[in-house]
């Protein structure tokens, strides 16, 4: 079994545990802090004897903090970019790995949008925790914090903070905690079309937002992993794990860290299968179990995870959080409070 995205340099004991982990079901971007699907198996010793997933209860539960989130503020997030309406060439006829429905080429228009200009950061989180006390999924699951103890306060367990990098892209936020924030902000979530148009940044047929070289003149433009994953990871880049929400330069829209440092969700449902017509506005299948992310983290490295393209994406079930997964809104206007 070849690994996604090749791997001509891969030692075999990683082919081997790539191929275990791919037989097994697991996410191929071999994310070992990645929140496990939505059914895992109950934390040992921890009893909670419900019988639910991570999703059980927390679906529900979710869907009331929600809507107990939904008016409580306009917008009071990061600054917004206005991104010009125009068409653009979605994904590609090349695709890197093309289980991943990168393909086919198509055209897309879009109406003009705002986007967010970076990362929403820790900082803007704890503004929202503060201002609604809404609590994450992660950290509404009791049964599931014995596992790790990690949340987006303690992203590496309970004797980690965040003190330190108020200013780095939140963690461990699930789709559902993502659509809460966006919402108190006056904003939403953008489409996987409105994402990868972002992403582009006005070029066309690219694969990475400043052009088709990884390092142009050796400058680092993103924060991914250098060195041999995962036990030598060299941080080149000048990060380890992620980076402050404004490092490493902006595309042509004035947007930071759009590809690597988090992943960033969208509003759209997975699927691999596109129309090859030209769509106006699309915002992707109208249901579906998981929701599309999309850029790529600080975890990626073309070896195994080559999906820090525009063109590039990958799916988690919205009930999801991980330790390189965050996100960023979008809106149709600029809401009241900047
Ligand atoms: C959140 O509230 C705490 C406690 O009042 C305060 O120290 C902190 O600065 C607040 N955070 C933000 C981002 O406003
Ligand atoms: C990690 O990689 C760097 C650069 O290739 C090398 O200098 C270093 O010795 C490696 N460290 C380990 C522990 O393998
Ligand atoms: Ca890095
Ligand atoms: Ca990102």
């Amino acid at each position: 079994m070849a690994a996604p995205g090749g791997c001509g340099a891969l030692p075999r004991l990683l082919l081997l545990v790539l191929a275990l982990l791919l037989a097994a079901g697991a996410d191929p971007d071999l994310e070992p802090d990645s929140a496990p699907d939505s059914n895992p198996a109950p934390a040992p010793g921890g009893s909670c004897g419900c019988g639910a997933g991570r999703g059980g209860g927390g679906r529900e539960a979710a869907a009331r903090r929600y809507a107990a989130a939904q008016g409580s503020g306009s917008g009071r997030s990061g600054p917004m970019v206005a991104i010009p309406g125009g068409v653009f060439t979605m994904g590609t006829d090349e695709p890197e790995i093309w289980q991943d429905g990168e393909g086919p080429a198509r055209r897309v228009r879009l109406n003009g949008f705002y986007m967010d200009q970076h990362e929403v950061s820790n900082e803007d989180f704890e503004r929202f925790v503060n201002a609604t006390g809404y609590l994450t999924e992660v950290a509404a699951a009791p049964w599931w914090l014995p596992v790790k103890g990690a949340n987006w306060k303690h992203p590496e367990g309970p004797d980690s903070n965040i003190f330190n990098r108020m200013d780095h892209p939140v963690l461990h936020v699930s789709w559902n905690d993502a659509v809460a924030f966006c919402t108190w902000a006056g904003k939403r979530l953008p489409t996987e079309a409105e994402w990868e148009y972002s992403c582009r940044g006005g070029l066309e047929n690219r694969l990475f937002p400043w052009g088709n070289k990884l390092q142009p003149k050796g400058q680092h433009y993103a924060n991914i992993w250098q060195g041999v994953f995962p036990s030598n990871n060299t941080a080149e880049d000048g990060y380890k794990g992620t980076a402050p929400v404004t490092a490493f330069p902006p595309n042509g829209y004035g947007l930071y860290n759009i590809v690597g440092n988090v992943w960033e969700w969208t509003s759209d449902w997975w699927a691999v299968q596109h129309s090859a017509e030209e769509a106006h506005n699309p915002t992707g299948p109208s249901s579906g179990t998981d929701k599309v992310k999309k850029g790529g983290s600080y975890m990626c490295h073309k070896s195994y995870c080559y999906r820090y393209r525009c063109a590039a994406r990958s799916q988690n079930t919205p009930d999801s959080s991980a330790s390189n997964l965050g996100f960023r809104c979008a809106a149709d206007a600029l809401p009241e409070r900047q």
